[in-house]
């Protein structure tokens, strides 16, 4: 059948869910074929994973403010609207020209296949969800546009007739362009549509739930973690004012906020875990996670905080961390002159760059295998990550680690460098107001303000509060546990009726008061004071 008519008005929404159809098919069987291959090898994540790589940094940054920790799910479903264009786009050239929309899909099958074969430890066979779902995408184009479920006739019109035409009885005239499409046919194509979305999404979330259910929850949950020969102090009475409002001294491991770039958590074997000390070292070393768990183990509370935090953000969480300390390890591999960066490298290729001095100072770097008196979170790292007091997280937290490669800084850039962060990231003295904030409604009368102040390393020596740039005024520090973590501070104020703004500045251990100077995340943290505005009733 020659397809070179004009299309009628209805052609575009026909051959568009062709096009979907076809897409939704390549993808519910590509997420199937993962389900063998693994859940990064899912064109999806894939794609997604190199997007989150390349793109450039203010997209990302963009990304970060805008949607928080939810900018992985926004960043899927941003790719399945675009997706869904791109697919409605080519059903509508397939029907032109079927051949134009079957080159499309493999097109879109090679970028699905190279963007899997990029990932760190890729193998061949990760191609192949990309290939059978592309395979499976032209062979619905086909059957939709010039296969069994084809329309019979497509719905076109030529340039010199204006519409469809009819008999006088209504019955589909047989043959000429603008003709009506056949009932059946139509029937026919639409249950088709229907079906094919049906059986792509279930196919698809099976394969993701079974891909899922590769995951190693259940090796964790095997895991029993041995006790430290050095356990952390306890957490003194009164470090928790427990003022509604006020995040927990101890942030939970649910409650944690989580950053990294990986689309698809690790799964991370214990028993096939290994951690290769290498590089510019004397005695390199291969541990197993058994070798790891049989060493002296101590356990320390230690607040972690992002880089990306924003002044009176909550990209910051303190939680109870059991590990090896990493300088006894590097003690034993002996690093040579001139290696001043160790970097942690992840099961998925992610580095982080920490001094090594910072790693050998005495302060408590940890090789964490145990949060909260859990084993890892697999969000957090699962089964060993890096834990440095007084370290911004892009250079000190590696989760999912697998490598720490002795190294300098002149010689290697870690993942987040090039794209613009600083390569040295020590955490910079922040405070926080935790509450009052304008939804809890304060009205005149006494109001507890109360938050946090952190200079892990450092420690906190005095938060000060004001109101409305008048003096500063001395907030009441709660018991802390080391300089490692961060303190809560509370504060008594007479609040008057009316628009009144709150600001905080807190002092740490070397008597160094936080700059006041706005400055933004980029490339080494955010400073400023935390200010908060609202109307007292
Ligand atoms: N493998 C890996 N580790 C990583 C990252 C990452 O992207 N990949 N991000 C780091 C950053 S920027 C931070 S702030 C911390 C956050 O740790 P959390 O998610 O456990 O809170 O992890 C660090 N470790
Ligand atoms: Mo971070």
């Amino acid at each position: 059948m020659g397809k070179t008519g004009r299309v009628s008005s209805t052609t575009p929404r026909f051959a568009a869910l062709a096009g979907i159809a076809a897409a939704a098919a390549a993808i519910g069987a590509a997420e199937l074929v993962a389900a063998l291959t693994g859940p990064r090898s899912s064109p999806l994540v894939a794609v997604g994973g190199l997007v989150v790589d390349t793109a450039p940094e203010p997209v990302k940054r963009f990304g970060i403010e805008v949607f928080g920790t939810y900018d992985k799910i926004a960043l899927l479903i941003g790719t399945a609207l675009l997706l869904g264009g791109f697919a409605a786009l080519l059903g509508l050239l397939a029907v032109r020209q079927l051949a134009v929309g079957l080159a499309g899909i493999v097109v879109f099958g090679g970028i699905g296949a190279a963007a899997a074969l990029t990932r760190a430890g890729a193998d061949a066979a990760d191609v192949l969800p990309a290939l059978v779902g592309a395979a499976v995408g032209g062979l619905v184009l086909w059957a939709f546009v010039a296969g069994p479920l084809e329309l019979d006739p497509w719905p076109w019109s030529s340039p010199t007739v204006s519409g469809p035409t009819e008999s006088a009885g209504g019955t589909p005239v047989a043959e000429g362009p603008g003709q009506r499409v056949d009932p059946d046919s139509r029937r026919r194509f639409l249950t088709g549509v229907g079906t094919v979305l049906g059986v792509a999404t279930v196919g698809g979330v099976a394969g993701r739930w079974l891909a899922g259910r590769q995951g190693v929850s259940a090796a964790r949950e095997a895991i029993t973690l041995p006790a430290p020969v050095s356990t952390a102090p306890p957490v003194p009475a009164g470090a928790d004012l427990a003022v509604p409002g006020l995040a927990s001294y101890v942030t939970s491991n649910r409650g944690f906020y989580r950053i990294d770039t990986a689309l698809v958590v690790p799964q991370v074997d214990p028993r096939t875990w290994r951690l290769r000390i290498h590089g510019r070292v004397r005695n390199p070393v291969t541990l197993s996670y058994a070798d790891l768990l049989a060493r002296p183990m101590v356990e320390r509370y230690v607040t972690l905080a992002c880089v990306s935090n924003e002044v009176g953000g909550d990209l910051i969480g303190n939680a109870r961390w059991l590990g090896v300390p990493i300088r006894e390890l590097l003690d034993e591999v002996a690093p040579l002159d001139g290696a001043d960066q160790v970097v942690g490298r992840s099961v998925d290729g992610w580095t982080c760059g920490t001094p090594t001095a910072a790693l050998r100072d005495g302060r408590d770097a940890l090789l964490a295998v145990g949060m909260n008196g859990e084993p890892l979170p697999v969000r957090h790292g699962f089964p060993v990550r890096m834990v440095v007091p007084g370290l911004y997280g892009y250079v000190s937290a590696c989760k999912w680690i697998t490598e720490l490669e002795l190294t300098s800084f002149a010689d290697f850039d870690a993942y987040w460098v090039p794209r613009g962060w600083s390569a040295q990231g020590p955490v910079k003295t922040q405070s926080r107001i935790d509450t009052p904030r304008q939804r809890n409604r304060p009205t005149a009368g006494p109001v507890t303000v109360a938050g946090v102040a952190w200079a892990q390393q450092r420690g906190i020596d005095r938060v000060e509060v004001r109101v409305d740039e008048g003096p500063w005024q001395e907030a009441q520090l709660a018991p802390t546990i080391s300089v490692d973590t961060w303190v809560q501070w509370s504060w008594q104020w007479q609040a008057t009726p009316g628009k009144h703004t709150l600001q905080v500045r807190a002092t740490d251990g070397t008597g160094e008061t936080q700059t006041g100077e706005p400055r933004d995340v980029a490339p080494d943290g955010a400073t400023g004071w935390h200010a908060v505005t609202l109307t007292v009733t």
